[in-house]
């Protein structure tokens, strides 16, 4: 038998890691691993300019054909970030702030794509690709939303009814007019916050519209060259339909916009 000691011991033991929790936790803590495997990757565009005009207007099909066709690529397993970097950490890291919606756990905006891959870099990790970040945002399932199938107030914060914006989409209110704190909704299936909305988050890969269609099967990392790298999720900004995990965007990578941001890879 234990003696009462020992029992206190141990309980001390189990108790006190939490009690003493540092500030800075473990990099296992602050990412979630996603596992090698064979994933289902694009979308129709028929369904996603039907998922479109459920709730706005106008919706275009030619902002939806860059995600066909619809095919199986195969990863290695790769960690990814929870959460979208706040501009704490960036600021602590980098030595400044470039943020126009100022508040230390919101997420950092205005963030060129170099300013992101150097600040990965520095923490040890590195920007996920296009198909890891997709891959990730499903959350091991093949749903349309990083939440499920059918868009919901409080899921994702994208331009709802408090966004000032006029394509506003006003029968939904997730609370924020521009950026939330990040972490501010709920996890998808592999425990990562804001996948869908809040800020897009610039990605490895080159840019190209036809991607997709001549893709390597095999843990792809873009085309070699380009003019525009790839941004993902959707953000405060966009209709709700720009959040799904296969929307694909673009734009150049010095561009400062103050509604992208990112999240590192490992
Ligand atoms: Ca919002
Ligand atoms: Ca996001």
């Amino acid at each position: 038998m234990f003696s009462p000691s020992i029992v206190v011991i141990l309980l001390a033991f189990f108790i006190a890691p939490q009690q003493g929790w540092s500030d800075e936790p473990p990099a296992h803590a602050e990412m979630a691993r996603i596992p090698a495997g064979k994933y289902k990757i694009g979308f129709n565009t028929d369904q996603a300019l039907s998922e479109c005009a459920k709730h706005n207007d106008p919706c275009k099909k030619k902002w939806f054909e860059d995600e066909e066709p619809v095919h199986t690529i195969y990863l290695n397993s790769f960690l990814m970030d929870k959460f979208e970097v706040p501009q704490e950490k960036f600021a602590r890291k980098m030595g400044n702030n470039p943020a126009e919606f100022k508040g230390n756990d919101l997420p950092v905006e205005r963030v060129t794509w170099s300013e992101a891959v150097e600040y990965c870099r520095l923490t040890g990790k590195r920007l996920p690709t296009e198909a890891e970040w997709e891959v990730a945002a499903k959350g091991g399932k093949e749903i349309i939303y990083t939440w499920g199938n059918e868009v919901q107030s409080g899921k994702a914060n994208f331009c709802d009814f408090h966004c000032e914006k006029k394509w506003q989409t006003k029968q939904f209110r997730d609370g924020f007019k521009t950026t939330a704190p990040v972490g501010s909704f709920p996890p998808n299936g592999y425990g990562l916050h804001d996948m869908g909305g809040n800020v897009y988050e610039w990605v490895y890969d080159w840019y190209a519209r036809q991607y997709y269609g001549d893709s390597p099967a095999k843990n792809p990392t873009g085309p070699s060259t380009g003019r525009y790298k790839v941004m993902r999720g959707g953000s405060w900004i966009n209709y709700p339909v720009g959040t799904r995990p296969t929307d694909r965007t673009n734009a150049k990578p010095d561009k400062r916009l103050n509604f992208v941001g990112f999240r590192c890879a490992k």
